[in-house]
């Protein structure tokens, strides 16, 4: 027994070789299995996707505030798709499309929708009449294919995205529809902060723009090899679709206005931030609010003992009544078996009751995050409970933020953006002028992420380009 539970301990790679620990976290934890025969498409384990419903429940709760959920097809006729000249231009080489019904050609051919711009806005034509319409705050939950030509990777560069969340807003004017990215962002900062994960916001580079936008806001994170994960985008598409596809609505005066919108999606690649941010040599951390089993309760039994047992089945009880996920592990393995097994799964608390406890009418409680071992009386382990899973929260977030902010490091010279960005994330002042922008990615082989939001994005310097001076500050970044 000993042998095994150390063979099973030793089988996830350290965290430090961060993509080998991803891929065999992925299949240890249960959460995606890669071994499906279609290059970029997995499988969601039953455990993966319980943490998907829940990730995606908050992204609902946030939404439904003030947007509607819909559903629209699948299947968008060729006719439809090949209207925005940008928009096609950047999404012709990915997309997906069916062109039989049986053995019989179809008259029209049908793209798999690599996002629903234009699955929407044939009906957003017919919907929008009058400014009384306006504004319109839909959002659906599908998946969606693209025929990505760069290295596929679970959860992250997906051929089927499965858990596609995108909005598509309609307004008056500009400015609100301005006002809508924004508040998009807000959001998804609010979203990420309930899981935990630090985020910077930028404005992306002009050449980095979603195809048919006016401009993209991005929110990114750091993955722990120092690559910068894209996790979420709000765009600006001013009236350039509106005129493509004819969205019209009747001012006050009378007269017909071409309207203004917006877009922003988000997709898996929130778990797979929530994994990697959080998860360590042990297997998942997962902030209480997502995890599919928040707390497991252990008994510590040397021989037999009803007593043990019957208080566990008790503190159960009276957990799961306060509407917690609990799961009690009366199996016959031995305590250190389980507690690796509950570790890889990330469960935030679990609580051991033995012959000591017993006795002083305690439990004793481990946090997943700190590994911090505490004996609680019995009578309040309600409340212990979820004032630790507050503490939790906080700590995962504290925590991430710290090794986020150990990774950005302020350069002066591109020969420093190139040492920086094998750690994580470089700033450097730019004039924001496109061609030096250009200059400066080929020059250390990354991506300007654009300007980030707040202090980072401020600091007088020069353009390491055309030497001029500069009061904005750029990040730098290797990306996924
Ligand atoms: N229609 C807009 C807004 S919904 C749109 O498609 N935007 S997007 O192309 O930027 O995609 C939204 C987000 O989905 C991206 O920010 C990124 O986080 C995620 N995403 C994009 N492509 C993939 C992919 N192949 N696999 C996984 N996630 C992806
Ligand atoms: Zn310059």
């Amino acid at each position: 027994m000993q042998v095994k539970s150390e063979e099973k301990k030793a089988s996830l790679p350290q965290k430090s070789n961060f993509s080998e620990w991803y891929n065999e976290i992925l299949l240890t934890g249960e959460i995606m299995d890669v071994r499906y025969p279609v290059k970029g498409l997995y499988v969601w384990f039953p455990f993966g996707f319980d943490v998907r419903k829940r990730t995606y429940a908050i992204m609902r709760e946030l939404l439904d505030r003030d947007h509607k959920e819909a559903l629209f097809p699948l299947l968008i006729p060729e006719t439809e798709f090949m209207k925005e000249a940008e928009h096609i231009k950047g999404f012709e080489n990915e997309v997906y499309w069916v062109t039989h019904g049986g053995t019989s050609e179809l008259d029209i051919k049908l793209a798999l929708r690599p996002t629903s711009e234009t699955a929407i806005y044939p009906m957003y034509r017919v919907w929008v009449r009058s400014h009384a319409d306006l504004p319109i705050k839909i959002y659906q939950i599908v998946n969606t294919f693209r025929y990505e030509t760069k290295h596929t990777r679970p959860l992250i560069r997906l051929r089927e995205i499965t858990s596609f969340k995108e909005a598509h807003t309609v307004h008056c004017t500009w400015d609100e529809a301005a006002e809508q990215v924004k508040e998009a962002v807000h959001i998804y900062q609010e979203f990420y902060r309930r899981l935990a994960i630090p985020t910077i916001v930028s404005k992306r580079p002009d050449w980095d723009k979603f195809p048919g936008a006016d401009y993209t806001m991005a929110v990114d994170t750091l993955m722990p090899d120092g690559k910068t994960l894209q996790i979420g985008t709000a765009h600006h598409l001013g009236t350039n679709f509106a005129k493509t596809f004819d969205i019209k609505y009747e001012d006050l005066n009378g007269e017909q206005q071409y309207a203004h919108q917006t877009c922003y999606g988000i997709s898996e690649r929130s778990i797979a931030a929530l994994i990697s941010v959080h998860g360590d040599d042990k297997g998942l951390v997962l902030p209480p609010e997502v995890a599919p089993v928040q707390v497991v309760i252990i008994p510590v039994l040397f021989g037999k003992s009803e007593e043990i047992t019957e208080a566990c089945r008790s503190v159960a009880l009276r957990l799961k009544t306060k509407g917690l996920r609990v799961e009690l592990d009366e199996s016959d393995e031995r305590p250190g078996a389980k507690y690796y097994k509950w570790e890889m799964k990330g469960t935030p608390l679990r609580l051991e009751i033995g012959p000591r406890d017993l006795k002083n009418n305690a439990v004793t409680v481990v946090r997943r995050d700190t590994g911090s071992r505490e004996t609680v009386p019995f009578d309040s382990i309600e409340y212990e409970v979820e004032n630790k899973f507050g503490d939790i929260t906080r700590n995962l977030f504290e925590k991430a933020e710290r090794s986020l902010n150990e990774r950005i490091t302020r350069c002066g010279t591109l020969e420093e953006v190139k040492h920086a960005i094998s750690e994580g994330i470089a700033g450097i002042p730019w004039c924001k002028e496109r061609e030096c922008g250009l200059a400066m990615e080929e020059a250390v082989g990354a991506g300007i992420l654009g300007i980030p939001e707040g202090e980072l994005g401020l600091g007088s310097g020069i353009c390491p380009v055309c030497k001029k001076e500069t009061l904005s500050m750029a990040i730098m970044a290797k990306t996924y």
